[in-house]
């Protein structure tokens, strides 16, 4: 059920041209070390906008989901996107990169 849902969902973003436009872009980045004990990924990565980090720079951030941790090792390069969790800039997303 849940499945269907998701993929539901996903026609739905498909359909809707300004949902899509609202998503904000996956944020370029590199895996410098993953904490699968503490929930926390750290991150080294470009400009942010959302969050108005205009520079690049490297911190730790949780992630909304630890099984996220498992998909990514030390060295990876990824595209991310976060959102703020309870005043807390926490990772929604990471897609592997080449
Ligand atoms: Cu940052």
């Amino acid at each position: 059920m849940r499945k269907i849902g998701l993929v539901l969902a996903g026609l739905v973003l498909l359909a809707t041209p300004v949902q899509v436009v609202a998503q904000s872009p996956l944020v370029d980045g590199q895996v410098t070390k993953v904490d699968v004990a503490a929930g926390k990924i750290t991150i080294k990565h470009g400009p942010f906008k959302k969050f108005d980090m205009d520079d690049p720079m490297t911190m730790i951030y949780p992630v909304q989901d630890p099984a996220m941790l498992k998909t990514v090792t030390p060295g990876d390069k990824i595209k991310f996107d976060a959102d703020s969790v309870n005043g807390q800039i926490t990772v929604t997303k990471i897609q592997k990169t080449k």
